[in-house]
């Protein structure tokens, strides 16, 4: 079951919900908003109080375009938070790219790590996720947020993000990752255009990466493609902060279909969302002929 039980993860029997919190001044769904550590950890509880199951730390902006931090800055940013987090019980997942920072923050306590390069960006990173034993997120990626636009070119981008994290899990597992361990994420706005409809077809054939047999985390809120969507009769895309609603419509999508973890913003209506896609599951082919 690609819902289950990830180890040292919760395990309600539903989708998960990891709820965002950005220790950075520019990420382009929530930039500057909880830069200050002190508030950052205010926000992880406030969230894990709205029902979040985990609490994703990141210090560095993915945004389209965005330049990357120093390590000194991402690890100034984001252990202090991790380890008030973590000695609170809240479980925490660290959205890093680099292994030094990683594995600093599996020594603050997370227990999950978050790398949007699948391995990509540090190739010490596969090994030291192996070393502490934990579970990876491992997701599709095409290159850094300055340039990665321009590499949002499929034939099919449905096969061919399987097809890219399948060697992926490969050179993973190489190093020494434990299966069980393993989380795939199709990585959407990621070198994926809005306007060739890329992000869609992932949500909308979420079966075909679930049948890779790994759980599958969706990190859909707030991203631009949500705000072309919604954008006004005369083209102008609509706030990224105010596409929190359509974020909740894509939470219960993905997870009456099967997602393991559903990364968001706004915790509160996304674990209502997750809850109703569980009920929902729970009655399936339940109809008496
Ligand atoms: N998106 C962002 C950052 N980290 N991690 C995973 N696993 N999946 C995502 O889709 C993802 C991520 C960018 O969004 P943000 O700037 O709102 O954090």
């Amino acid at each position: 079951m690609n819902e289950g039980a990830v180890p040292g993860l919760p395990a309600p029997g539903r989708c998960l919900v990891m709820g965002v919190v950005n220790v950075t001044p520019d990420s382009f769904s929530d930039g500057g908003a909880w830069f200050d550590a002190d508030k950052a950890i205010r926000h992880g509880l406030d969230l894990m109080a709205e029902g979040a199951d985990l609490i994703d730390v990141g210090g560095e902006s993915t945004r389209p375009g965005a330049q990357r931090v120093s390590l000194q800055e991402e690890l100034r940013r984001v252990i202090p938070v991790i380890e008030a987090l973590s000695q609170q019980g809240v479980p925490v997942s660290v959205d890093t790219m680099r292994a030094e920072v990683a594995e600093a923050a599996v020594e603050a306590g997370a227990r999950l790590v978050n790398d949007v390069s699948g391995g990509l960006a540090d190739p010490a990173m596969p090994r030291v996720v192996a070393a502490a034993g934990v579970p990876y997120v491992v997701m599709h990626w095409r290159g850094h947020s300055h340039d990665m636009q321009t590499r949002a070119v499929y034939e099919n981008v449905v096969t061919e993000v399987r097809d890219e994290l399948a060697r992926r899990v490969e050179a993973v597992l190489r190093e020494g990752v434990d299966p069980s361990m393993i989380i795939l994420d199709p990585g959407l706005g990621f070198a994926k255009h809005p306007e060739a409809g890329h992000n869609w077809s992932l949500l909308a054939n979420l079966d075909v990466l679930r049948a890779m047999g790994y759980p599958v985390l969706i990190g859909a809120s707030r991203k631009g493609f949500l705000g072309r969507l919604l954008a006004a009769p005369d083209g102008t895309p609509r706030a990224f902060t105010d596409s929190d609603d359509a974020t909740v419509a894509i939470t219960a999508l993905a997870a009456a279909n099967g997602a393991w973890c559903v990364r968001v913003h706004r915790v509160r209506p996304n674990a209502d969302a997750v809850r109703v896609a569980a009920a929902y599951r729970a009655h399936a082919g339940s109809a008496v002929r």
